[in-house]
């Protein structure tokens, strides 16, 4: 999964970007003009408890790749989007807009006033804009070269939709028009989280700038934190980082919270599996399809797939291993449709 931290200059995405990563890039005024990239590890306490107990020679836990995208100034003072920037941003899964909530006079706000709705507004209309040229651009085309088929009926109804003010991801669309948009990777199109920066002065107060109420509205997810107190508890030695968070009253871990947040406005779920080679977690949509979620590992497994054998994770915990499961009793057999339960543990059975 790849994350896209977007935002105005100096609302702290690179400050985020370090807090969730662990990683060391420039923040300020004179920070980099290259996008950020860094991938991090997800926690997982199932694979650690599975790691525990099988004592696998390898351990790997599901990744997430964040990219930190440096906008261009040049470009104008409410811009975030260049080229080199959606370049970046076309292929990713989600979007996280991070926003400045927190007041600081030495810190220079693009707008000079801090306003999280109007910056909220603005980036999203961004999107939309920069989606808009791109469809005005194809319908052009297409309808010089006569092909006012399918594609061109489906673009002019994106295009009065975003003239509507309205962003593409809440366009309806059946399954063969999503593969067809697929392909221009619209940027309004994708998941989008809010991330309200906050000040220190904000934890535990209620928000007076009316963000929470502007997300509620959108229905957009929203996750608040104070990047500046994150930054400087991630760079704390693990045993502390409890209570310090607790004396704080920062609440659970950042990096926990902002990835639960973005799994379910994914609709993302793990399964795992657990053998002494590999003790591994793997993040499939909820839904998919056990042949589906098999490719995930494996187009060969996809393709021969004969079976799926499914022990859930309590009852691995109890037996302590397949074999043993299996012998209990606690395994099931599955065949390609089955859907499978956040932390099932599996063994696929194929044939190539
Ligand atoms: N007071 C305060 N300053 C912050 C906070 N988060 C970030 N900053 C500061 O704002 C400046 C810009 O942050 P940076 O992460 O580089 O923003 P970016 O341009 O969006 O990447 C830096 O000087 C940060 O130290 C915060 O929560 N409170
Ligand atoms: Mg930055």
């Amino acid at each position: 999964m790849k994350i896209g931290i977007i935002g105005l200059a100096r609302s702290g995405k690179t400050t985020l970007f370090n807090a969730l990563s662990g990683a060391h890039a420039a923040v300020g005024a004179f920070g980099s003009r290259e996008a950020n990239i860094a991938v991090i590890k997800v926690p997982d306490t199932r694979v650690d408890q599975l790691a525990a107990l099988v004592k696998p020679k390898k351990t790997t836990y599901a990744e997430v790749q964040f990219i930190d995208v440096a906008p261009n100034e040049s470009m104008g003072e409410n811009k975030v989007l260049d080229n080199a920037a959606l370049t970046h941003l076309k292929n990713t899964d989600a979007l996280v807009h991070v926003v400045r909530a927190f007041k600081d006079e030495d810190v220079m706000h693009p707008s000079e006033s801090v306003d999280p709705v109007r910056d909220s507004r603005m980036l999203e209309e961004e999107l939309q804009l920069t989606d808009l040229i791109v469809i005005e651009k194809r319908i052009e085309r297409l309808e010089k070269e006569h092909k006012k088929g399918s594609e061109h009926d489906l673009l002019v109804r994106c295009r009065a939709h975003i003239e509507t003010g309205a962003s593409l991801r809440t366009l309806e669309l059946d399954a063969q028009e999503s593969r067809e948009l697929g392909g221009f990777c619209f940027l309004s199109q994708k998941p989008l989280m809010l991330l309200g920066n906050y000040g220190e002065e904000s934890i535990g107060t209620p928000d007076p700038s009316g963000l929470q109420a502007y997300a509620a509205e959108q229905r957009q997810t929203l996750i608040d934190l104070c990047g500046e107190m994150e930054l400087e508890v991630a760079e704390l030695p693990e045993d502390e980082r409890k209570v310090f968070r607790d004396d704080l009253g920062l609440g659970e871990e950042s990096r926990t919270r902002f990835l639960q947040a973005a799994y379910d406005m994914l609709g993302l779920m793990s399964f795992l599996t657990a053998g002494e080679p590999e003790v591994r977690a793997w993040t499939i949509r909820k839904g998919t399809k056990a042949v589906d979620a098999a490719a995930v590992i494996h187009s060969d497994i996809q393709r021969g797939f004969i079976r799926a054998e499914i022990v859930g994770f309590d009852d691995f915990l109890h037996a302590g291993s397949m074999a043993k499961a299996r012998e209990h009793g606690h395994m099931r057999l599955e065949g390609k449709e089955y859907l499978f339960q956040d932390g099932d543990i599996v063994l696929f059975r194929f044939n190539v």
